[in-house]
């Protein structure tokens, strides 16, 4: 394929508690990732139940020393082979690597007086080394890993102390690594945050009394996010004109189920309320009218304040950045079997799905490209997007994943469209350029990378890393791709 972009940033993501291990190395503290225990008979397509484990099931994680059971612990060693790592992906022919910084190795209590030292050396080391490789950093300050201490203490995002403990964090590492790193993103798929309140914001359900006061919590927690980031942008800006701020958001495209107009609205208003209502608000720095509505009608209520809202409004974002694995499908039955809240929607009979029921839709990319750029005319960047699949390594000790090689050229293709239609997107993250911990299932099992890593879901194996087919084909679209 003839990529008719020259200047594109192109690379992989990963974030930290997927990928470095050492969860107790140089002064680190646990996370909730590291805690989120780990189920592996647990039915594939059900993984989304695991947001129902309870703050006991984290908490017991604490006391159990059988640290395979919790395989964020220990990642793929990112911490101590991330210049190997870094090596192959150069290797690869990419020029940016988007990862996530560990708030829990900054400051592992959250509300230290000094950041630890030997946690800002680590990321120092690793950006360092991007710049020797010729990569450009994108860099995730939240990743689904709020440190647990600060879950404990303060209850996680719904307390408003929370803002000035990652406002602090942010602005010491903005400091610190302003020439190092380009491109931040303040909170990794912001719009997680009340669908998944434990992973996003680090609060449990048993601290609230009623299901209407957790998604109270669940909103106030979410408002608190958007004016923490909208608070690192306005002290970015003082920081260097260097540091380019971002949003991220798991970009849920969905589409109505039939023509009926009932489902057609149906769609449309869940589509204002999973993922339009994210951007405006990072974008346009307002609550939009719908939204005000769908807080009413649920009764939602959280408190922003005039200050809040007038910081948000004079901060937006400069870009947008969003994941992108499949598309589904909508309609007033489904809608209301779910309460409102479709995480995972209809299946689409024009669709094929992987194993975990997540259904490949490579002309959505341009849909989703389109929409965004008409309805924002902002920079698009697709940080997140690629296939998990159960692998092994075969004699020739490599895996010949032709699957991959077509997702990942189908989805290529559909970005060069969009960019011939006049959209301007600047770069792409897969996820991911090597096998990770997935989020979701806590396994080993589930793959993404075009590099295998020799780790099953106990963590057996060597960890050593193997290219698959997927590597070299990626390696020559790099030097073939352009006109
Ligand atoms: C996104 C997350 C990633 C990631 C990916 C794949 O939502 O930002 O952290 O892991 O999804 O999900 P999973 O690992 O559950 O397959």
């Amino acid at each position: 394929m003839k990529f008719i972009k020259k200047d594109f940033l192109w690379g992989g993501a990963t974030s930290a508690s997927q990928v470095e291990g050492a969860y107790d190395v140089d002064g680190k503290s646990l996370t909730i990732a590291e805690m989120r225990p780990f189920n592996p008979n647990l039915d594939r397509k059900s993984v989304h139940e695991l947001n129902n484990y309870t703050r006991k099931d984290y908490e017991k994680s604490i006391e159990n020393k059988e640290r395979l059971h919790y395989p964020k612990r220990i990642g793929i060693d990112f911490y101590h082979r991330y210049k190997e790592d870094i090596a192959l992906f150069k290797e690869a022919g990419m020029n940016i690597y988007r990862m996530s910084i560990a708030w829990s190795r900054i400051f592992p209590n959250g509300d230290e007086k000094e950041p630890n030292k030997q946690g800002l050396k680590f990321y120092k080391e690793v950006f360092e080394e991007c710049k020797k490789n010729g990569m450009e950093v994108m860099l995730t300050i939240q990743h689904y890993d709020v440190p647990y201490p600060i879950a404990k203490k303060y209850g996680g995002w719904s307390n408003k102390q929370v803002i000035n403990l990652f406002v602090k964090f942010a602005t010491v590492i903005m400091k610190e690594y302003k020439d190092l790193v380009k491109y931040w993103l303040p909170f990794n798929e912001i719009n997680v945050a009340p669908l998944a309140p434990t992973t996003g914001l680090g609060i449990f359900r048993e601290n609230f009394s009623s299901e209407k006061e957790y998604m109270n919590a669940a909103y106030q927690g979410l408002h608190n996010q958007f004016y923490a980031q909208a608070k690192v942008i306005e002290i970015a800006k003082t920081i260097s004109s260097n540091i380019k701020m971002g949003c991220m958001v798991a970009n849920m495209t969905t589409y109505s189920s039939d023509c009926n107009p009932v489902n057609i609205w149906e769609n449309l208003s869940s589509q204002q309320m999973q993922r339009y209502f994210y951007y405006d608000v990072m974008l346009k720095g307002e609550y939009p009218t719908y939204s005000k509505r769908y807080f009413e009608e649920k009764g939602i209520k959280f408190e922003a304040t005039p200050e809040e809202l007038k910081v948000i409004k004079e901060n937006n974002v400069e870009y947008i950045t969003f994941s992108y694995y499949m598309t589904s499908t909508v309609s007033k039955e489904l809608k209301d079997a779910a309460g409102g809240n479709l995480m995972l929607g209809g299946k689409n009979p024009f669709l094929k799905a992987t194993e975990w029921g997540w259904q490949i839709d490579p002309i959505g990319l341009r849909i989703t490209l389109n929409q965004l750029w008409d309805r924002y005319q902002v920079p698009l960047f697709i940080s997140e997007n690629g296939i998990g699949v159960v692998e092994q390594l075969d004699k020739n000790k490599t895996v010949e994943d032709d699957y991959r090689i077509e997702y990942l050229a189908k989805h290529f293709e559909q970005i060069n469209e969009a960019i011939k239609d006049g959209v301007d997107v600047f770069g792409y993250t897969m996820w991911t350029p090597i096998d990770v911990v997935s989020l979701s299932t806590n396994e080993m099992s589930k793959r993404y990378g075009l590099i295998f890593v020799d780790y099953d879901d106990y963590h057996k194996g060597t960890g050593d890393r193997f290219k698959k087919k997927s590597f070299t084909w990626f390696q020559e679209f790099m030097k073939t791709k352009e006109l």
